[in-house]
C-alpha cells in the first residue's frame, strides 16, 4: 500500500530493542517456520495471506509468553478485576498495533526486507475484525488497550459475531451493503476454548416449590438450551509485560440438547435446531444507535452476558472466597443498555443457583455493576416489549419484577403522594403491551452512573434520568471519552510521531499530558515547516490511497475538510451539504473568486434501515459528480466520499485532515471520539458547543478551534418557541439557493423528486436544526479560510491543539474509572 511504504522505518522508536531483545534474525526465522509448518508453504509459492498468517503467528507465539505469565500474576495476587461487558468491540488490525506493543517493528520489517518482503503490504492485507458500529464499540476497544497499557487486571466480554458490521459499496451514488466475511481466511490472533464453554437456557416456565427444608425454591423449565464458548483473544498493553484477555462468546448448539428427537429420526430437525442455535452470535445488528424490540438481539445480548457471569463465577471460585465476596473480586461495567440483563441474570445465578438470599445476592450485585450511557436519543433508549420479554426470559422477568418491587416501595415512602413520578421512575413502562425499560434497570441494579462527557453528564441528570438523579446524586459521574494514542498517533501518524518524539522524548507515548511541551514550538519557524511536512506527506498518502482505490484525483496542498463517521441526520453531514453547495454556487456567480481550494472528503455508514441517511449518502456522491468535472471549479473545490470507513480506512483519514468537522446538533452527541482523533493529529475542529467538543475547545483554547451555532440551551429555546425553517430559508439568499439547488434536480440529472424527501425535512420541520446554524456556520467556515490563507496562523493553531489534547488519552478515562468506579489498582507483571 502505497500510503504505508512512506512510513517505512519511522515507527517511533518506544521501548523497541531495549525490551524484548528479539533479533531479525530470530523472527525471520520464526516467520519461515510458521510458513512451513501452519501455512504449508515456502516462500517461493506463499501467497498474501500465507504471509500474513505467518506472520501473526510468528507475533502471537510472542505475546503467549506474556499472556501466560500476566494470567500466572493475576493468579497468584487475586487482585480485583475489571470485566467491561460489551455488545461490540472494534478493534481494528492486530498485527501492526501487536508488533508496535512488543517493540518489535522495526525488527520484524528488516526481517522481512531480507526476505524480499514488505512488512507494510502485508499489514494491509489484514481484514479488520468489525464487531461494532462506530464509536461505541472502538470506545471499547480503546479501554482494552489502556487497562492493559496501566497493569490494570481486566477480561472484556462479548460476542463474536461470524458476520461484523457490513461492507460498503457505492454503486451509482448509493450504499450497497455486502456481508462482511472477516473469519473467511481463519483468525490468527484468537484461541478458541472448547472447554470454556455454558449452557445458557431460554424460554419455557418456572415452579415455585418448597424444598425439604422449608425454603422456597424456584426450577427454571427452560424450553430451549444452546452453549456458548470461548474464543480468547490477546490483548497486549504498550511498553509493559501485561497481556490481557477479551473473551468473546460463539454460539453452538449443546452437544446433548436434541437427542431424543434425533432418535425419533428427526435428523433434519436435529440439524436445523443446531443451525439455529449458531444464528444467535450469527450477525452484528447494524444500527448505530439502539434498535429495540428484536428477538434475536435480546437473546445475543443475555446469551453474552449469561455465559461472561458464569465465566465470572468459575473464576470466583478457585479464589475460594464466599460468593458473597463476588463483587470484592469483580467490578463489572455495563457499556450502555446492552448488558443490562446481567443486574438480573447474576441474581438468579446467586439466588436460584448458588442458593444465596436474596439481601446478600442484591448487596453483591449492587457493588458488582456500574453503567455508561451512551446517548440521550429517545429512540436509543432500549426497552424491550413484556410479552417478548416473558416469552424469553421468564425467571429474569419475575427477578426484574421483584427488584422493582422493593424499589418503588422505597420510593413510595419518599414520595408518599407523587404517584406520578413513581410511574416513572418504575423499571416497568406501563404502556400497552408494557416494556422493560433497561436504562433503569441499570440505575436500580448499580452503584454508578456515568456520561461520556461532561455537557452529557449533565443532560443525562437533568432529562432522560432526572428522577435517578434526583434520588441518587452521588450515583452520577462524568467520565469524558478518550482514545488511545498508541493506534490513532502511533500506528496512524508515524511522522508525526517522530517529529513529537524528537522534540519531546519518547514519554508522551504513555503519558499523553507531556505534548504540552509543544507549546514553546509553535511558533518556531523550522518547527512548524516540518510539521507541515508530516502532514502533506499523509495527505499524499490518503490522495494516493483514493486515486488508487476510486481513480479520484485529488491535491494534497488543498484544504482537507473532513466529516467522517456514521451517517446520521443529528450529526448533519447535509449541513457540510449545505456549505459545499453555497461555495458551488459563489463559484459559479464569480469564477475569477479568490477562494482558498478546498477538498471536501466524507467517510461514513449509513444503518442499513435508515432511509433518509442513505439519501444522504447519495446526495453527497451526487453533489460530488457535479462539482468535480465542473471546469468553473477549476479543483478550487472537489468532494469525495470515501467508501467502507471502518478502522483501518480511520487510521488513514484522520492524519490527513486540516479541518476536522463535528457539526452535530447541540445536546445530541453523547460526546464523540473521532474529534479527538481527529485534533490529535493536527486537524482544526469547526464545531458546534456539543459532546467532548466543549471541553475539546476549553482545552485547546477558544482561539484555536472553529466554534460556531446554538448551544444546547438555545437548541432547546428554538425548538420550544414554535421553530419555523421556512421562514429562514425565506430570509436567506444563499440559503435558498443553496436548497433551491438541490430541490430542482441540479444534483440529480434534472430529477426533481430524488432529494425531495430531505428538502421537505428540512423546510417543514427540521428536527435537528440545519437552517437554525446553516449562516453561523457558512460565516465561521469564511472564517476558516481566512486562517488557511496563513499558512504560520494555522500550523501554530494545529500545534497548540496537538500540545493541548494530552486530557482526551483513554489512559486519562481508565485512570479515572479505576478511581472513582472500579476500585481496583494495577497488578504488575514482571518482564
Ligand atoms: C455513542 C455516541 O453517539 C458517541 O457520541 C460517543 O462518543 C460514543 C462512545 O461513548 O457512543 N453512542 C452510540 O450508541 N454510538 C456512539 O458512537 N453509536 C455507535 O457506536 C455507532
Amino acid at each position: 500500500m502505497p500510503a504505508r511504504k512512506q512510513s517505512s522505518g519511522t515507527v517511533p522508536p518506544g521501548p523497541e530493542h531495549t525490551r524484548t531483545g528479539l533479533s531479525a534474525e530470530t523472527l525471520r526465522q520464526a516467520f519461515l517456520d510458521n510458513l512451513f509448518y501452519i501455512q504449508g508453504r515456502f516462500p517461493e509459492i506463499a501467497t498474501d495471506d500465507d504471509r500474513y498468517q505467518a506472520l501473526s503467528y510468528t507475533v502471537r507465539d510472542r505475546l503467549l509468553h506474556r499472556w501466560v505469565r500476566t494470567i500466572q500474576a493475576y493468579k497468584e495476587r487475586d487482585p480485583r478485576t475489571v470485566c467491561y461487558l460489551s455488545a461490540e468491540y472494534l478493534p481494528g488490525p492486530h498485527l501492526a498495533n501487536n508488533l508496535l506493543s512488543l517493540g518489535i517493528v522495526d525488527a520484524t520489517r528488516e526481517a522481512l526486507r531480507g526476505l524480499g518482503l514488505d512488512l507494510d503490504a502485508i499489514l494491509d492485507h489484514e481484514e479488520e475484525p468489525g464487531l461494532g458500529n462506530g464509536g461505541l464499540g472502538r470506545l471499547a476497544a480503546c479501554f482494552m488497550d489502556s487497562l492493559a497499557t496501566l497493569e490494570i487486571p481486566a477480561i472484556g466480554y462479548g460476542i463474536r459475531y461470524e458476520y461484523g458490521i457490513f461492507d460498503q459499496k457505492i454503486q451509482d451514488g448509493w450504499q450497497v451493503e455486502t456481508s462482511d466475511t472477516w473469519l473467511h481466511y481463519g483468525n490468527p490472533w484468537e484461541v478458541r476454548r472448547p472447554g470454556i464453554c455454558y449452557d445458557v437456557r431460554i424460554g419455557g416456565r418456572t415452579e415455585h416449590v418448597t424444598d425439604e427444608h422449608g425454603r422456597l425454591r424456584v426450577h427454571w423449565r427452560h424450553a430451549d438450551l444452546f452453549r456458548g464458548v470461548a474464543y480468547d483473544t490477546p490483548v497486549a498493553g504498550y511498553g509493559v509485560e501485561t497481556v490481557n484477555l477479551l473473551r468473546l462468546w460463539r454460539a453452538e448448539a449443546a452437544e446433548d440438547f436434541d437427542f431424543t428427537v434425533f432418535n425419533q429420526g428427526d435428523y433434519v430437525g436435529a440439524v436445523m435446531r443446531k443451525v439455529r442455535s449458531e444464528t444467535i452470535s450469527k450477525v452484528l445488528y447494524p444500527n448505530d444507535e439502539a434498535d429495540s424490540g428484536k428477538r434475536l438481539r435480546l437473546l445475543q445480548q443475555y446469551f453474552f452476558v449469561s455465559c461472561s457471569l458464569q465465566d465470572m463465577l468459575r473464576i470466583f471460585a478457585t479464589t475460594g472466597r464466599p460468593l458473597a465476596e463476588f463483587h470484592a473480586k469483580f467490578a463489572a461495567q455495563l457499556n450502555d443498555t446492552h448488558p443490562t440483563i446481567a443486574v438480573a441474570e447474576l441474581m438468579r445465578l446467586l439466588v436460584d443457583e448458588h442458593g444465596l438470599d436474596w439481601d446478600e445476592a442484591w448487596q453483591a450485585t449492587r457493588h458488582t455493576f456500574a453503567y455508561t450511557n451512551h446517548t440521550l436519543l429517545p429512540e436509543a433508549l432500549e426497552k424491550w416489549p413484556l410479552p417478548l420479554f416473558a416469552d424469553v426470559l421468564p425467571r429474569h422477568l419475575e427477578i426484574v419484577y421483584e427488584i422493582n418491587r422493593r424499589f418503588l416501595d422505597d420510593m413510595r415512602l419518599r414520595y408518599p403522594d407523587d404517584p406520578a413520578r413513581i410511574a416513572r421512575l418504575s423499571i416497568i413502562d406501563e404502556t400497552p403491551p408494557k416494556y422493560v425499560r433497561m436504562a433503569h434497570l441499570a440505575s436500580v441494579g448499580g452503584h454508578a452512573i456515568n456520561g461520556v462527557a461532561a455537557l452529557h453528564t449533565r443532560l443525562l441528570g437533568t432529562t432522560v434520568l432526572k428522577d435517578f438523579h434526583d434520588i441518587w446524586p452521588d450515583k452520577f459521574q462524568n467520565k469524558t471519552n478518550g482514545v488511545t494514542p498508541r493506534r490513532f498517533l502511533m500506528l496512524a501518524n508515524p511522522g508525526l510521531a517522530d517529529l513529537l518524539t524528537e522534540a519531546l522524548g519518547d514519554g508522551w507515548t504513555r503519558d499523553l499530558e507531556r505534548l504540552r511541551g509543544l507549546e514553546g514550538l509553535a511558533d518556531d519557524p523550522a518547527f512548524q515547516d516540518r510539521w507541515r511536512q508530516a502532514k502533506l506527506i499523509r495527505k499524499a498518502a490518503l490522495a494516493e490511497r483514493l486515486r488508487a482505490g476510486q481513480g479520484n484525483a485529488i491535491d494534497p496542498a488543498s484544504l482537507f475538510d473532513i466529516q467522517a463517521k456514521r451517517i446520521h441526520e443529528y450529526k448533519r453531514q447535509h449541513l457540510n451539504l449545505l456549505h459545499v453547495v453555497t461555495l458551488y454556487n459563489r463559484l459559479k456567480h464569480a469564477p475569477d473568486a479568490d477562494v482558498p481550494a478546498r477538498t471536501v472528503l466524507f467517510g461514513g455508514k449509513a444503518a442499513p434501515g435508515y432511509a433518509m441517511a442513505k439519501l444522504i449518502i447519495k446526495l453527497i456522491n451526487a453533489v460530488a459528480e457535479v462539482v468535480n468535472r465542473d471546469p468553473d471549479m477549476r479543483d478550487r473545490l472537489k468532494v469525495v466520499f470515501v467508501p467502507d470507513y471502518n478502522v483501518k480506512v480511520a487510521q488513514s483519514v484522520y492524519p490527513a485532515a486540516d479541518l476536522s468537522e463535528q457539526i452535530s446538533t447541540a445536546g445530541m452527541e453523547a460526546s464523540g471520539t473521532g474529534n479527538m482523533k481527529f485534533s490529535l493529529n493536527g486537524a482544526l475542529t469547526i464545531g458546534t458547543l456539543d459532546g467532548a467538543n466543549v471541553e475539546i475547545r476549553e482545552a485547546v483554547g477558544p482561539d484555536n478551534f472553529f466554534l460556531f451555532g446554538l448551544d444546547a440551551d438555545e437548541a432547546v429555546r428554538t425548538r420550544a418557541a414554535g421553530y419555523r425553517p421556512y421562514a429562514l430559508y425565506e430570509r436567506d439568499p444563499e440559503l435558498r439557493a443553496a436548497v433551491d439547488l438541490i430541490a430542482g434536480g441540479h444534483f440529480a440529472h434534472g430529477d426533481a423528486g430524488l432529494f425531495r424527501p430531505l428538502v421537505d425535512h428540512l423546510l417543514g420541520r427540521d428536527d435537528y436544526l440545519l437552517l437554525a446554524d446553516y449562516r453561523a456556520y457558512v460565516d465561521c467556515q469564511d472564517r476558516v479560510a481566512d486562517a488557511w490563507r496563513d499558512p504560520a496562523r494555522w500550523t501554530r493553531m494545529a500545534i497548540l491543539n496537538v500540545a493541548r489534547m494530552g486530557r482526551f488519552s483513554s489512559d486519562r478515562a481508565i485512570a479515572e474509572y479505576c478511581r472513582d468506579i472500579w476500585n481496583v489498582a494495577p497488578a504488575r507483571v514482571d518482564g
